[in-house]
């Protein structure tokens, strides 16, 4: 039986953090994986995490299962997060799924249930595993134009464009803030336009969220999320926990659907905790717990909020650090959009020579679209990087 498998892409990303952790050199610099890292190189547990795990373990007396669900005060948590009162509680279905992937998988399988026939609109680029995962599970998909490498910036006239070639029932994928791999986002009034335009045509927008908080500030990053649900008739949302709360690897995530009727909520409901069972049964307990704790207790919740806050500043300082240095070094403006782009990723626009020979040179790992991981450097390596991208003819 086995001898009939054929070996399967690798993951790039995956690929490239393995590359990285073999090769031997002292000074090498790791911009690839999406994983938040202080200036020392460090993925702390956050503090207000680690205060929950303590409380948790004084607390928490079983660990039998929970429901299909997941605990339902997480899913009430997330909403409140994320939707804040944007959309009536009683139209909003929500189960716990393992990480942000696992809410997107889940999501795409509602879709399919719903509307065998529904198209999903994904930005080119977006984040590899959505295409991935739809050719996965066979659901037709299409793209629209997103990144403008000219001037690091959306090309929204070309996407608006390849937007008109929705049909109802359509799913169109849109990154809540902080796109992956780009960097770039689209403007409040522009996804007012994207809205008109799936209203118009009957189209339901799914939104990826994976990084509130670390944009332009929690309530900020969630503002377009809000827009889309509260002018939608239906809308999805995937939402990770992994990088606000840096709780990778507890698989913590949140799938949203939202029906146009609080009469159709009980069916959406059933069948977002029929496909946790088909695919796991119950999803994991852990860091919904966690972050429940968190959300729901004002010093935890102060406390967490003030560490993001951190996390995102020092991103941001970075950002402009990089956006100056290239800004000297190359004698020119075209880099100033690293200071423009917003969340964990910014994409250079270099070619994959380019890419390879930094790395080869210089021990510095990029995904070969030349996305950078922000939180990879810190104020030391910030001028390493401009050196090697302008020496290596960037
Ligand atoms: N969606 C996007 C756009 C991402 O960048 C990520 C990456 O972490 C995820 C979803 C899912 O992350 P996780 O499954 O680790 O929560
Ligand atoms: O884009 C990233 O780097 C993050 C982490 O299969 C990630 O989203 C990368 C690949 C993957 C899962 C998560």
């Amino acid at each position: 039986m086995f001898s009939n498998l054929k070996p399967q892409p690798a993951d790039k990303i995956l690929a490239l953090m393995q590359a990285y952790r073999e090769d031997p050199r002292d000074q090498k610099i790791d911009l690839g994986v999406g994983v938040y890292k202080n200036a020392e190189g460090v993925t702390p547990v956050m503090r207000a995490i680690k205060t929950a795990e303590k409380q948790l373990w004084e607390v928490e007396t079983t660990k039998a299962y929970t429901g299909l669900a997941g605990d339902p005060a997480f899913s009430d948590a997330m909403i409140n997060l994320v939707l804040d009162g944007a959309v009536a509680r009683d139209r909003i279905a929500a189960v716990a799924t393992p990480g942000g992937t696992g809410a997107v998988r889940q999501g795409f399988e509602a879709i399919r249930l719903a509307n065998p026939d529904a198209r999903v609109f994904v930005s080119d680029p977006t984040w590899p595993n959505h295409l991935s995962i739809l050719k996965f599970i066979n659901m037709p998909t299409a793209t629209y134009r997103y990144f403008d490498e000219q001037s690091g910036g959306v090309n929204f006239d070309g996407m608006m464009e390849d937007l008109n070639q929705l049909q109802k029932g359509d799913v169109v994928l849109l990154h809540g803030c902080c796109h992956n791999p780009t960097g770039a986002n689209l403007t409040l009034d522009q996804f007012q336009t994207v809205v008109d335009k799936l209203n118009e045509v009957g189209a339901v927008p799914m939104i990826d969220i994976a990084y509130q908080g670390f944009g332009d500030g929690l309530e900020e990053d969630a503002a377009a999320t809000r827009l889309v649900a509260k002018s939608c008739p239906e809308t999805i949302i995937a939402a990770s926990c992994s990088k606000n709360f840096g709780v990778y690897r507890e698989r913590t995530g949140c799938l949203m659907a939202i029906s146009e009727t609080a009469a159709q909520t009980p069916v959406t409901q059933g069948t977002l905790a029929f496909l946790n069972r088909q695919n796991f049964s119950f999803p994991p307990d852990h860091g919904a717990r966690l972050v429940t704790m968190v959300l729901t207790d004002d010093a935890l919740r102060t406390e967490w909020q003030t560490e993001l806050e951190e996390v995102r500043l020092s991103m941001l300082g970075l950002r402009e650090q990089l956006a100056s240095e290239l800004k000297r070094l190359s004698n020119s403006d075209r880099f100033d959009f690293v200071a423009h782009h917003r969340g964990m990723f910014s994409r250079l626009g270099l070619s994959p020579e380019i890419v390879e020979k930094i790395k080869a040179d210089f021990g510095i790992y990029m995904v070969g679209d030349s996305r950078i991981n922000i939180a990879g450097l810190n104020q030391t390596t910030v001028p390493l990087l401009a050196d090697a991208i302008i020496k290596a003819g960037g």
